[in-house]
């Protein structure tokens, strides 16, 4: 096998990305991150407005980036989406599974809604949309890469986020069961598991000041993480530098996970 040189490892340019919940927080960073890394980035959320804004942000910044609108836990809009890609040429080589949702609060309280809600968001439609990428990565047979986000919450829970912590925790076997099934089609599906992130979704945590010193007192970076610093994991797991790692989780958390 002819050997590549290490910078070429981690070009991105030539291939096309779609990161699902990507115009805002860690989904915006990643897609800027893989776009500054060469690739087409296709840009998503339910709200039209939203996406526009986020493409103009990236297309602002010489990025070649475009935006698909689509309801990630709704099989019909997806299927729809997927559709107009294959009408416009467009051929998903890497899917970040990023689109999530939180509901916080104390597991007996939880409606069967709002339980379903946060499952289907941010687990089955990784599933739906892994599924319908890698339909048609198998049927190009050049293989492709699946990326879902996790959480710290894949591997231990914390009270009040029950729902969230399951899905996390399926998203981080979804990503083994799609290595089982299609690493015999060059694709690789791995994990990456955020720490507790400055993001919108995590507003109320980071403004609270006891939620504010436990995770600076949990983690032995001592500090919140940055959409940003997940950047290079997700370059790393979306390009050629990570061609024989599959069903794998890579956990961007300080530290956390790794001390008592
Ligand atoms: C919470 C947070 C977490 C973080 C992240 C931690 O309520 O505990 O929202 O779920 O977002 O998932 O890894």
């Amino acid at each position: 096998m002819k050997s590549i040189s290490a910078t070429a490892l981690f070009d991105l340019k030539g291939r096309t990305a779609l990161i699902t919940g990507s115009t805002r927080g860690i989904g915006l960073a990643l897609a800027k991150g893989l776009a500054e890394s060469g690739a087409r980035v296709i840009l998503n959320s339910r709200q039209q407005t939203a996406v526009h804004a986020a493409v103009a942000q990236l297309q602002a910044l010489g990025l070649d980036a475009r935006g698909a609108a689509f309801d990630v836990a709704d099989q019909a809009s997806i299927e729809a989406a997927f559709a107009d890609f294959d009408r416009a040429g467009l051929s998903i080589d890497i899917l970040i599974n990023n689109a999530g949702i939180q509901h916080r609060q104390p597991m007996l309280d939880v409606s069967l809604e709002d339980w379903n809600r946060v499952i289907n968001t941010n687990l089955t439609a990784a599933f739906l949309v892994g599924r319908a990428a890698a339909r048609r990565m198998i049927e190009r047979g050049q293989g492709g890469k699946i990326i879902n986000i996790g959480s710290l919450t894949s591997e231990a829970a914390r009270a009040t986020v029950a729902p969230y912590t399951v899905a996390k925790g399926g998203i981080k076997m979804l990503s083994k069961a799609m290595a089982a099934e299609w690493a015999q089609h060059n694709i690789q599906a791995n994990s990456i598991g955020p720490g507790y992130i400055l993001t919108d979704m995590n507003e109320a945590l980071v403004n609270n000041p006891s939620f504010d010193a436990w995770v600076k007192n949990s983690n032995p970076a001592q500090r919140w993480g940055r959409p940003e610093e997940l950047v290079g994991t997700a370059i790393y797991l979306a390009s050629g530098a990570s061609n024989y790692v599959n069903g794998q989780i890579i956990y961007v958390d300080g530290g956390w996970l790794s001390v008592l």
